[in-house]
């Protein structure tokens, strides 16, 4: 303890996720007699099975951010996953703390899952749970600009973020004379001239919580090697500037497509640093603009990118918080099929999600589109029950955390909050997919054929998906035309269609390797 005050010792809590030096639990405490307490602990390492690439970058990340607290003449208790003593979950973790530093209080910033934060509430020493303000809208601000509208579009959510923070404006109007350039993005390529994210090989820090993880989380889904993830601000930093040099020009263009063996494509690779707190968001975009400023990069791209972050990020986090605990558990279109193994890696004759599943277990990452329109369309058509889709995709991406997955999924993907994010499902046939990917040419199925032994199964599932929901979604102004396309088919082609598909769900829960 040495120079601390015992009595005046207060405990501030670091989470994995909030390895930001302004973090406002630490502007509050006091280097001088506070100790920072941050915690490995069985508890978070296993609420869901996750990627092992994602405990590795966890871990190591909090580990070097603990060197550079101290580096700051902060003192750190750092309890080791492998330590003895180990308590195995965060609030075990602060009483051990308080009770070997005398300490009666704990300061924290708020987590960003209502399970710690139900936990810290409950903690028998008290936590003062502090606003997380590396979000730009605070609680107060989401609520207030949600308060009384019918529908919270994220479009004019988007608009009130440029104003607050001033980002591609010119005094109160848009750069460019419009706010969204999205109508540029949709292009396809055939050609990936980037490489993709800088790989930072393993120093001696990572390399011992490799060694720890392969020994603990082995068996869980996704390879932990080579690990190449930045697990420091200097890192991240420079895999920021080396996409902004690289990747920027082009984002806009090719943000939704998809390539066969290019699982980066032009998409930055920043989301597991900006949400485990080693960049800040309005930092980055702030250099995405003056990119544009400097005309080394079109404004599709930076006005695309910077919507991503202070409109989609902002809103998904806003969305969570409004919804409260029991957002995960909506189920608005009833769906109930258990998540098949494929989503586990085993095999399936499907190109397009065999690939996305595979660059999965790979890198911990998909990109968006891959993750919205692959993974997320497959489920929604088969009808899988979201709350193991929300499992899913909260284990086995290395940037997710409750409060940006679960909007995410269970609105934005799956629909199943009856439609809060958006008037129309994610959904469709393999046309689309054909169109945004290369997957089709290597598939077993065959995208052109609608019904038939070979017929892609995105194609059966689709009109299957929409003729089972017809009553919440016939009405859809969004949708009725699909609903005249279906009516004006055959009576016999579509029961042929509803056939096979019904026959295709069949052996999917058989587990065939459909
Ligand atoms: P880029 O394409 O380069 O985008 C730039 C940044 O914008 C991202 O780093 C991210 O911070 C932000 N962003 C973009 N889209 C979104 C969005 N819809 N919501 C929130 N932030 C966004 N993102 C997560 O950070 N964690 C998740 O757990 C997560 N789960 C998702 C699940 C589904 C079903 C879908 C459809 C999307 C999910 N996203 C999630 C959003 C998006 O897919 C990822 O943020 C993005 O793929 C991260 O890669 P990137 O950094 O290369 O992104
Ligand atoms: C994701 C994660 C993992 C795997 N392990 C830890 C851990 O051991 N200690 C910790 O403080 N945080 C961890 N995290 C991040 C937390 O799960 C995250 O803070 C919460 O889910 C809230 O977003
Ligand atoms: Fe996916 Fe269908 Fe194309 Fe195969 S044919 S890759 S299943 S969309």
């Amino acid at each position: 303890m040495g120079r601390k005050d015992r009595a005046l010792v207060r405990l501030v809590l670091v989470l994995g996720d909030q390895l930001s030096p302004g973090l406002s639990a630490l502007r509050a405490a006091d280097k001088a007699r506070d100790i920072v307490v941050m915690a490995e602990v069985m508890g978070e390492a296993t609420y869901v099975p996750h990627h092992p690439k994602k405990i590795a970058f966890c871990f190591a990340a909090m580990r070097k951010f603990s060197l550079w607290l101290q580096g700051q003449g902060w003192t750190v208790a750092y309890t080791r996953l492998d330590d003895p003593g180990n308590s195995g979950s965060i609030v075990g973790e602060l009483l051990r703390r308080a009770d070997q530093f005398a300490a009666n209080d704990v300061l924290a910033t708020e987590p960003g899952e209502w399970r710690l934060i139900a936990a810290l509430s409950e903690c028998p020493v008290p936590v003062s749970q502090l606003t997380d303000d590396r979000f730009i809208a605070s609680h107060a601000v989401f609520e207030g600009w949600a308060e009384g509208r019918k529908q919270l579009r994220m479009e004019y959510f988007y608009r009130d973020m440029r104003r607050m923070t001033g980002l591609l404006m010119d005094s109160d109007q848009p750069v460019g004379g419009q706010w969204n350039f999205d109508h540029d993005n949709r292009k396809t390529t055939k050609s990936m001239p980037f490489s993709g994210p800088i790989r930072f090989a393993p120093d001696g820090i990572v390399q011992e919580v490799l060694d720890l993880v392969a020994s603990r989380f082995g068996d869980n889904f996704g390879d932990l090697t080579p690990f190449w993830f930045a697990t420091d601000a200097v890192q991240a930093g420079q895999q920021l500037d080396h996409w902004l040099q690289h990747g920027l020009p082009f984002y806009g263009d090719y943000q939704d497509a998809m390539l066969t063996g290019q699982p980066f494509m032009y998409h930055s690779l920043i989301s597991f640093y900006i949400n485990a707190g080693l960049l800040d968001p309005l930092d980055v975009c702030r250099k995405v603009e003056a990119e544009w400023r400097a005309g080394r990069a079109p404004l599709n791209a930076v006005e695309g990118f910077i919507r991503q972050i202070i409109g989609w990020r902002e809103y998904m986090r806003g969305i969570y918080f409004l919804e409260g605990p029991d957002y995960v558990r909506r189920n608005a279109l009833g769906h109930s099929r258990d998540l098949p193994p494929l989503f586990w890696g085993a095999s399936t004759k499907m190109a397009c999600v065999g690939a996305v599943v595979d660059q999965t277990r790979e890198h911990a990452y998909a990109h968006h589109i891959q993750r919205l329109m692959i993974t997320g369309n497959f489920a929604l058509l088969a009808g899988i029950d979201p709350y193991q889709v929300h499992e899913w995709y909260l284990a086995v991406y290395a940037d997710a955390y409750e409060w940006v997955e679960a909007p995410n999924v269970i609105g934005m993907s799956q629909f199943a909050d009856g439609g809060l994010l958006g008037s129309k499902p994610y959904v469709s046939s393999g046309n689309y997919i054909d169109k945004m990917s290369n997957y089709c040419n290597s598939c077993a199925y065959k995208v052109k054929d609608k019904t038939g032994p070979d017929a892609c199964p995105f194609n059966t599932l689709y009109w299957h998906f929409l003729d089972r929901h017809r009553p919440r979604f016939s009405a859809n102004p969004r949708m009725g035309n699909l609903y005249g396309t279906w009516d004006r088919m055959e009576v016999d082609k579509r029961g042929v269609i509803l056939t096979e598909a019904g026959a295709w769900l069949d052996r999917l829960a058989a587990g065939d390797a459909v």
